[in-house]
């Protein structure tokens, strides 16, 4: 009995099994690369090419992504990866079933833009290159064997079998995975080192402001745990990084260059701050603010040391991933105490929010002062360098705006009628806020009740007892900051600098 001759799909498979057989030996390669310590920027081909999609993704396009994804956009963006590159692997293989050499081209083609991605990665060493080579030649040359193999033989079904590629390709795919989360293996789960920080005693400490927190159920707390913390980065791993090979390099325009390793920072007086950190993509009524509190060594001191030269206006911090942030000098010079931070919530920092080392800088969005495993500033000047969302579309300067925001009861929700606490939380960093006042149904702006403010760099949480009556209403709330600006009605998208607007929310009383 004859079984069916090769059908396009068995061809499709080829080709994906082909391509991911090759990022399967790359990774492999690359693990191999990055243990003998030859690798300078990401040497593994997937995220190497998520990373600079990361990069070249367009604002508009990285906007509708947060919209929809929100913290989830990286776990999005690796499920929109793997469906176009299966897909275009699937159309090689289908192509080469009339069109051997062409097909081939296309595959080496998609593998050069691969290497191309590697190149691009911050930290690049040619080197870099070597895995992903070797991954092209393999997938080209696997794919190329098996079509001499299917032309060899009959049409009849009984030349190379489609689970024979599928085993070979998921073995390479295996092999890959295994060794990349084996090269990323560290005792305990943090990077290498975070179980043995102890993190030194601050030489001054905050109160832990009891009256801060009005405790409203429903509401967002005052202090956000590490846990619940919102993150934003462009990082598709997080980077590990030792504190013992941790280095903060400061130079630029400078009378002195200055190497700081780990040992040295923890030596240095530490100080305890509640700071508020906001990402300016932050929507009217999002969540991507939050409250911790830091500790760290002013930044100012160590600049003091580097002793800046006149003219320089900016310092261009940059992680150890190569991303950056260009922060007005004076914010981190002033008494402001904008902290190069070793720890978070009285632990040392997580993993995701920078460890081992990262700025705080109170009255700024983070995209423009934040850096999270940092390991340089470059002091220098706006008229020369731009951090890195800059020339994607948003503004060099970014201070926070004041906003406010309503937590209970939530849009959409049914509530008994009576007194009902509409409550939840301000702010304006480094201006603090004066007054928080909520209008319902358009109806006159009313008093909330404010809690304790321990600081002006940390958001504020109010409460307004209201009566609530039955049937649909609306409430607004706004806030006015430290200098005494009420927040602005004007409805503005969060680029270039930050959303304005006010929150309302919607609900039925019953
Ligand atoms: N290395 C690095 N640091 C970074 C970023 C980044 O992409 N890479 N994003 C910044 C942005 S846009 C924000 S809003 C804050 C968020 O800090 P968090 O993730 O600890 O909340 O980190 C900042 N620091
Ligand atoms: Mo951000």
């Amino acid at each position: 009995m004859s079984r069916e001759p090769s059908r396009s799909s068995e061809y499709a498979v080829d080709g994906v099994a082909a391509g991911l057989g090759g990022f399967g030996i790359a990774t492999f390669a690359a693990t191999g690369l990055t243990l003998f310590g030859l690798a300078g920027g990401e040497p593994i081909p997937i995220v190497a090419l998520g990373s600079a999609m990361v990069d070249l993704t367009p604002l508009w396009l990285k906007n509708l992504a947060v919209g929809v994804f929100g913290t989830n956009d990286k776990a999005a963006l690796w499920v929109a990866m793997a469906i176009v590159i299966v897909a275009l692997l699937a159309g090689i293989g289908s192509l080469a079933r009339t069109r051997h050499t062409p097909a081939l081209l296309t595959l080496g083609a998609l593998g050069l833009v691969t290497v191309g991605a590697v190149l691009s990665r911050p930290g690049a060493v040619t080197a870099d290159a070597v895995p992903t080579l070797i991954g092209v030649v393999c997938a080209v040359w696997w794919l190329d064997s098996r079509l001499r193999e299917r032309s060899r033989t009959p049409t009849d079904g009984s030349g190379p079998s489609r689970r024979d590629a599928l085993v070979l390709a998921g073995g390479a795919v295996g092999l890959g995975a295994i060794s990349a989360l084996w090269g990323r293996r560290v005792p305990g789960d943090g990077p290498a080192g975070i179980a043995e920080v102890t993190l030194p005693a601050p030489a001054s400490t905050v109160t832990l402001a009891a009256d801060a927190d009005l405790g409203v159920p429903g509401a967002v707390p005052w202090q956000v745990s590490s846990g619940e913390f919102y993150r934003i980065d462009t990082a598709l791993i997080v980077p590990r990084i030792d504190p013992a090979s941790w280095r903060l390099r400061v130079y630029g325009e400078v009378e002195q260059e200055i190497e700081l390793t780990w040992a040295q920072l923890l030596a240095k007086p530490m100080i305890e701050r509640w700071v508020t950190l906001a990402c300016v993509s932050n929507e009217i009524g999002g969540d991507l603010v939050g409250n911790a509190l830091w500790l760290g060594w002013p930044v100012r001191e160590l600049l003091a040391m580097a002793r800046p030269r006149s003219g320089a206006d900016m310092v261009l911090s940059r992680s150890e991933d190569g991303w950056t942030a260009g922060t007005p000098l004076s914010a981190l010079t002033d008494d402001r105490n904008a902290l190069l931070a070793v720890g978070m919530n009285r632990a040392p920092l997580p993993p995701q929010h920078g460890f081992p080392v990262r700025l705080v800088v109170p009255g700024l969005y983070g995209y423009v002062s934040a850096t999270k495993w940092v390991t340089e500033l470059k002091v220098t000047r706006f008229a020369v360098d731009m951090g890195y969302w800059t020339p994607r579309g948003w503004s060099a300067l970014g201070p926070v705006k004041t906003a406010s925001r309503i937590d209970v009861p939530r849009s959409g929700r049914e509530v008994r009628a009576g007194l009902v606490p509409v409550a939840g939380v301000a702010w304006a960093m480094h201006r603090g806020i004066t007054a928080v006042q909520v209008s319902v149904d358009g109806g006159p702006w009313r008093d909330a009740r404010l809690a304790g403010q321990p600081t002006i760099d940390a958001w504020r949480q109010w409460v307004y007892d209201w009566d609530a009556t039955p049937g649909s209403h609306t409430i607004t709330v706004r806030a006015q900051d430290g200098a005494g600006e009420w927040q602005t009605a004007d409805v503005a998208r969060s680029d270039p600098d930050g959303a304005t607007g006010h929150h309302t929310v919607t609900v039925r009383v019953a």
